[in-house]
Order: structure tokens, then C-alpha cells, then sequence
């Protein structure tokens, strides 16, 4: 039985949220830790947002044009920018290439800039070509392979003139029907241009190879899973790296122990954060499943001081890969952010040695709770505490909603009729 609730309006008293504050000490030093250790913890993560996360983008069933959706690359870039003066903690934008194709990429950095903002992961788009029907650097025909091969290479020149280290690469390569191609011609295929592409990257480069169980096609993917991509990966050489995107696996799948087992081999290079329910659904971050992101985000903060993956934590790229159907893009956007830093404040506050203890003892209870502690644990004070600190307002979400910036974007925008929603992903 419920009880009838009753309603008290109250602003928070000074004194209760000192409490808070002093909460917040006590449940920190009780598991070791200092305030200013988790602040500078808090403050080192980067999460890079998607330039097609700030454009009208649907289902294959309908586009819902949004009022004062970003509608050129220019205008998804200020809206990155908004989200970084907004969050502190957004500094780099992905391009995904033709959507964000310019004539000129040294004033598409300067602009970037002049927004706060560096070009981050270039994207080429191997899925959109009338000529990848049967795929793209795996096709059949040696003529698509090459425009397919020819384009990711564009990409790295692009990289290479906006200063951004990664090369993203996703593809939407496979079959349809068994007997529909040759499984193993195509994975020959798909080596042989990833090392041409491989090839071209300068030193410091990197190529993410994001693998994904299905979708566009349904009966093959030419890279599945995060063994394939590991494997392409160990061929190419170390400037290769795996690209997780949590929305690309069978329902089910234990997306922490990947995460733990590509950090172990120093093979994770960065993340996709979406959230998903039912397949590549592309949701606002941990919005349907945040004890999976706070799962996700241990497996860095226990390995983040480990010499033998401290590396490769340091160099993964934390990218948001999301698309907005029915909600505003701006404030989702900020949403991700918040969440994705929730988790982060979460995982660094697992009490690690009480942990070791209770897997050592095996008590499985005890270090389940243990987790779940630091899970449950309230985080926002923190989080306000960090913002507030910045110069930032507490809650990056309302201060959106509160700036007048949906009003601004609607005047100078409008609403745009929109085709089809990859074109204007
Ligand atoms: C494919 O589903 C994907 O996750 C890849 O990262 C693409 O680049 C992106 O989505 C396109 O929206
Ligand atoms: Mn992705």
C-alpha cells in the first residue's frame, strides 16, 4: 500500500545543505578518499559530442523537424560549442564526413575554435553511397573498394588539416542471405584497405574500428563484434584501435567485461555512449540502463592508475553517439553529458581496497554491495560543487532550458523540412 503523499514546498536551507556538503565529506573519507582528489578526477573527463547529435534525425519511419535544430555543419558546431560553455567539460566536437564535407577545413578549425571547441574524430560515411549496396571496402567490385577506400583516406587528410588524432571508422558492410558473397573474400577485402588506410595515418594517428552485430544488414556484418575488431586491429598495428558503441550488441551482452578485457590487451581506444532498449536505439545516455554506464565506467576508474593500462585509459576518446527523435537536441545532449558524469563521479567513489578484500574473501555479497554503495551513492551535490566551481551553473540542463538559447535558436533557425533521416543525421 502507498500512502497518500503529502506535498511540502520548502527552499533548501543553508544549513541543509551544508549537511549535504558534510554528507558528502563523510562518505568520502570513509572510503579513503579526498574532495579535491575526485574533483580533479571529475574534472579530467572529456566527453567529445557528434556534430549529426545537433540536426533533425529520425526513423526510417518519419523525421520530426525540431524548431531551431542545427541545420549546417557551422550551426552544429556553435551548438557544440553552447554545450561546452555549458557543461565545462565538452572541449571537442566529431565531424562525420560528407554531412560536415567543407570547402575550406582550416576555417572549419578556426570556427571551431572561436567557439572554444577542436575538430575531434573525423567519420567517413561508408553506408550513404548508391554504390554500397553489396558494401563498401568489402564489396565485390574492386572499383567500389576503391571509392570506399579512396573516401577513408579523404578522411585522414581531413584529419590531418584539423589537427584531430582519430579516424573513426564504422562500416555498414555484409550480406543479406547466406550464399549472398564469399565470408572469407570479404574479411581478405576488408584487410587489405584498412592496411592502406592504416598506412596513411602519421604517427600519433589513430584508426577506431567500431564493429556493430547487425543493421544495415541482417544475415551478415563484415565486423561483428569486438573480436573482429580486435583482430583487424592486431593486423594493423598498434596505431588501430577498438571503438565500443554500447548500443551495438545482442540484448544481453556484458558490455563491462569487453570494456575490461580491449583495456587489459591495450586494444580500447574509445567509446560510442548511447543507451538502447531494444537494438541500435541510440537514446540519452544511461537513460534506460545507468547501472550498465556506472559498470562500464568502473572498468576505467580501476584501471585509470594501473601502469599496464594507465595508457591506454588516458588515450581513450569518450564520445557521444546519439540521435534525437522526438526530444530537443541541445538540452538531450547536456542530459548525456550529465549522466555520463554521474556515472564517472560514481565509479570513482567505489571504496576499491574494501572491494579487493571482499573478492579476495570471496564474499560475494560484500562486494556486490560494495558496488552497489557507491552506485546508489548521491552524486549531484558533487557534481553541483564541481559546476559551481567552474563558474558554471549547478544543473547544465535548466540553465539551458532557463538561458533562452531554444527561443534564440528557434527565431534565428525556424523549423527545416527535412527529407529522410540519414540526410540530415
Ligand atoms: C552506426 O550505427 C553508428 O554507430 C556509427 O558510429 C556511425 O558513424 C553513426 O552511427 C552514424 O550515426
Ligand atoms: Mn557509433
Amino acid at each position: 500500500m502507498l500512502r497518500p503523499r503529502t506535498i511540502v514546498r520548502h527552499t533548501t536551507p543553508v544549513i541543509e545543505r551544508d549537511a549535504a556538503a558534510e554528507l558528502l565529506r563523510d562518505q568520502l573519507s570513509a572510503r579513503g578518499l579526498g574532495l579535491g582528489d575526485v574533483l580533479a578526477e571529475l574534472r579530467a573527463l572529456e566527453i567529445e559530442t557528434p556534430s549529426w547529435g545537433y540536426g533533425n534525425s529520425g526513423t526510417r519511419f518519419h523525421v520530426y523537424p525540431w524548431t531551431g535544430a542545427a541545420r549546417t555543419v557551422w550551426e552544429r558546431v556553435a551548438d557544440a560549442g553552447l554545450v561546452h560553455r555549458l557543461t565545462g567539460a565538452c572541449p571537442s566536437v566529431a565531424i562525420h564526413i560528407p554531412w560536415d564535407r567543407v570547402d575550406d577545413y582550416a576555417e572549419l578549425h578556426r570556427y571551431a575554435e572561436e567557439q572554444g571547441l577542436r575538430l575531434g574524430a573525423v567519420n567517413p560515411n561508408l553506408f550513404q553511397d548508391d554504390a554500397y549496396r553489396l558494401g563498401s571496402v568489402c564489396h565485390p567490385d574492386q572499383a567500389v573498394r576503391r571509392q570506399a577506400r579512396d573516401h577513408v583516406l579523404e578522411c585522414v587528410e581531413i584529419a590531418r588539416a584539423v589537427g584531430s588524432r582519430d579516424v573513426s571508422l564504422w562500416l555498414g558492410d555484409g550480406t543479406n542471405y547466406p550464399g549472398q558473397d564469399d565470408l572469407r573474400a570479404r574479411y581478405r577485402r576488408l584487410l587489405e584497405a584498412l592496411e592502406e588506410i592504416h598506412s596513411a595515418l602519421d604517427p600519433g594517428m589513430r584508426l577506431l574500428v567500431e564493429y556493430k552485430f547487425f543493421e544495415p544488414a541482417f544475415y551478415s556484418t563484415d565486423l561483428p563484434d569486438w573480436g573482429a575488431s580486435l583482430l583487424v586491429c592486431r593486423r594493423l598495428g598498434p596505431q588501430a584501435q577498438v571503438l565500443v558503441d554500447t548500443g551495438h550488441h545482442p540484448q544481453g551482452t556484458n558490455i563491462e567485461q569487453i570494456v575490461a578485457i580491449l583495456l587489459a590487451e591495450g586494444a580500447l581506444g574509445g567509446f560510442h555512449f548511447n543507451n538502447r532498449k531494444y537494438a541500435d536505439d541510440d537514446l540519452i545516455v544511461g537513460s534506460i540502463e545507468p547501472f550498465e554506464l556506472f559498470l562500464i565506467l568502473n572498468e576505467i576508474a580501476a584501471t585509470r592508475r594501473e601502469p599496464a593500462t594507465a595508457r591506454t585509459v588516458e588515450e581513450i576518446a569518450f564520445m557521444i553517439d546519439q540521435s534525437h527523435n522526438v526530444e530537443g537536441k541541445i538540452d538531450a545532449m547536456i542530459q548525456s553529458v550529465v549522466n555520463i558524469q554521474t556515472a564517472w563521479a560514481k565509479a570513482l567513489l567505489i571504496d576499491r581496497d574494501r572491494l579487493a578484500e571482499a573478492q579476495q574473501a570471496g564474499d560475494v555479497l560484500g562486494a556486490h554491495r560494495v558496488l552497489v554503495d557507491a552506485f546508489e551513492t548521491d552524486v549531484r551535490p558533487l557534481l553541483a560543487h564541481l559546476r559551481v566551481e567552474q563558474g558554471l551553473a549547478p544543473d547544465p540542463v535548466q540553465a539551458f532550458r532557463d538561458g533562452g538559447h531554444a527561443e534564440r535558436l528557434a527565431i534565428e533557425r525556424g523549423t527545416t523540412a527535412v527529407a529522410s533521416a540519414f540526410e540530415q543525421r
